[in-house]
């Protein structure tokens, strides 16, 4: 595999400024250049992009800027030869620090004032609304790097943190490690459940109406993985139903949610708009690693990453 030329596709304006991108990209010995939807790719070609197009496939390489993947398709790139290598670690302080976020501001109720604080009002949460988050259990569907980084940060809070992933291997400061096939089971005692999986066939409506059952009243779900991990119908039944206390979502089905969407004005939802992620160093971020994989391809070694 040889490189030629760095593609930086105009899709990447979602993730961080252009010019940044480019910027920091810069320093080796080929061209670094933005690209749009009218350009074609060639043997050589290094494109690092936030969405798909079929045009990659003619390139060597193609870099998504997410951890997320599930908008390529894998099957195709395996067929024609064209490497796909993914943004996976660079997500283990922005989105653990949302999430605990969220945590902190259900348990202190803090949505709630902010919400009532653009009409001057001081009314007060009752008694047993407030809790703390130090005692609590916290299940986090996802222990890699993103769940790694909340399951560190709930246990030096004090929590009880277990989590569930595939392979079922114990995970620092987890007490304890579930399988998807005992997602009941891990669900069932915990304060917060936290998605931080990739959608997959295997985790699309995985949290359905019977595991938001299996979920205890008082409890609160994130997710910070993709939308269609949730049962859209299901979860908005448990929050008008009170099969849950709240949900706090940065993925969501759609994408921007629609303006009409009930969970904008529901009020024991926090919604964010996909940026649990987000950091003014983004750039710098994907930068490294795509940098140390084209120094990889310079010494003849297989990309970091690769995904396809
Ligand atoms: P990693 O690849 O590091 O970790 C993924 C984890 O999910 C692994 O622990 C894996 O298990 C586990 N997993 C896979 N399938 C299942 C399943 N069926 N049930 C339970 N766990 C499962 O990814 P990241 O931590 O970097 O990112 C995770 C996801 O978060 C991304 O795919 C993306 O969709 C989303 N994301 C969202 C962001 C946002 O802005 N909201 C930002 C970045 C990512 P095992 O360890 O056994 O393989
Ligand atoms: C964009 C991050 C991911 O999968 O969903 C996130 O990495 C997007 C800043």
């Amino acid at each position: 595999m040889d490189i030629a030329r760095i593609a930086v596709h105009e899709s990447v304006a979602k993730a961080c400024p252009l010019e940044a991108m480019v910027a920091a990209l810069e320093g080796f010995d080929v061209p670094v250049e933005t690209v749009g939807d009218d350009v074609t790719f060639d043997a050589g070609d290094c494109v690092v992009t936030f969405s798909p197009r079929d045009a990659f496939l003619d390139a060597t390489w193609v870099h998504g800027v997410r951890a997320g993947y599930d908008e390529f398709d894998v099957d195709v790139y395996e067929a024609t030869g064209t490497a796909l290598t993914n943004s996976t670690g660079i997500h283990g302080d922005t989105v653990p620090e949302t999430v605990i976020g969220y945590l902190t501001a259900f348990a202190r109720r803090l949505h709630v004032y902010r919400d009532r604080q653009g009409d001057s009002d001081w009314t007060q949460e009752p008694y047993d609304a407030p809790f703390t988050l130090t005692g609590e259990q916290v299940c986090v569907v996802g222990l890699g790097t993103i769940g790694q980084g909340i399951a560190d940060r709930a246990d030096a809070l004090g929590m009880d943190v277990i989590g569930v992933r595939r392979s079922g291997a114990p995970a620092e400061n987890v007490e304890r490690v579930y399988t998807p096939d005992e997602l009941d089971s891990a669900v069932a005692d915990a304060r917060f459940v936290v998605l931080c999986c990739p959608l997959t066939e295997e985790t699309e409506g995985m949290v359905d109406a019977a595991l938001l059952e299996a979920m205890r009243a008082d409890s609160y779900l994130v997710n910070v993985a993709r939308g269609p991990v949730v049962v859209e119908d299901a979860l908005l039944n448990a929050l008008d139903t009170e099969t849950i206390a709240g949900a706090a979502l940065d993925a969501h089905w759609e994408e921007p949610l629609p303006g009409d969407h009930p969970l904008w004005n529901h009020e024991s939802a926090i919604v964010t708009p996909h940026v649990a992620a987000s950091t003014s160093r983004y750039h710098e971020d994907i930068a490294a690693l795509v940098k140390e994989n084209v120094e990889r391809v310079m010494r003849g070694e297989s990309l970091r990453n690769r995904v396809a």
